[in-house]
């Protein structure tokens, strides 16, 4: 597909999936250095309430902020700026690069979106990069309701039930997959040793800076930044 088909498909779909964007010498130095930083068991870094409430296990790591600038290169990886503003627009704004670990035996991640979708034009993009590969005997599949970002907020219900219309993605070593931050998300539970992703998320011009710190989910609105429910939802 060519960068305009991809936007298309993106704007139809909320998500698209582009397996071998990058080339396996850098996603082995990348998964190494991941590997190596987490080590095999990792402490939690969210309270008891999140976890028991959002049913959501991961541990971040924002390895630019500790300069190490290895990940840079995706930034810089070509073609990779050229799609990001096909899709968001002139001056559009990198935000941070974030690793996101989940550990054997964990939930991994309940249905959200990454920030409300009150206003449809204001949300981040997910720019998920995979330096190894996600099967089922690990787990950790990512999921998406296709076109689920045009549906308004995400529905109240059972927070790792699943939908009718469920796309599974199994990405591999080199895929990147763009998801907008409205689209209805997750991530399976964790069965054999561990998954992780790196999100460097992005958003449209003049998107506030913390648009990603309220984070909806099918039981409650959560802030992290104050670690609080802000919504328990009934309905
Ligand atoms: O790790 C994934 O595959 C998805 C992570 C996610 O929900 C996000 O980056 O917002
Ligand atoms: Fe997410």
């Amino acid at each position: 597909m060519n960068t305009s088909e991809l936007k298309t498909a993106f704007q139809r779909d909320g998500f698209i999936v582009i397996e071998d964007f990058f080339d396996g010498t850098l996603m082995d130095r990348l998964d190494g250095l991941i590997r190596n930083y987490y080590g095999e068991n990792p402490d939690f870094w969210h309270n008891d309430e999140f976890l028991s409430k959002a049913q959501t296990e991961v541990v971040p790591w924002f390895p630019q902020r500790e300069c190490v600038h290895d990940f840079d290169a995706v930034e810089k990886y070509p073609g990779f700026a050229d799609l990001t503003e096909a899709i968001l627009g002139a001056e559009w704004v990198a935000q941070y690069c974030m690793v996101m670990f989940s550990k054997q035996g964990t939930a991994g991640q309940a249905w959200h979106q990454d920030c409300p979708p009150d206003d449809p034009t204001q949300h981040n993009l997910n720019r998920l990069v995979y330096t190894s590969d996600i099967t089922d005997e690990i787990g950790g599949q990512t999921v998406v309701v296709p076109g689920s970002h045009k549906r308004g907020v995400l529905s109240f219900g059972d927070p790792v039930g699943e939908f009718e219309d469920q796309v599974v993605l199994r990405p591999k070593k080199g895929t990147l997959v763009l998801l907008h931050g409205h689209t209805w998300h997750r991530v399976l539970p964790i069965t054999g040793s561990y998954r992780f992703s790196t999100n460097y998320r992005s958003a449209p011009k003049g998107t506030p800076d913390d648009i990603t710190d309220v984070c909806v989910y099918r039981n409650m609105r959560y802030r992290f930044s104050t670690s609080s429910v802000i919504e328990e939802r009934t309905a």
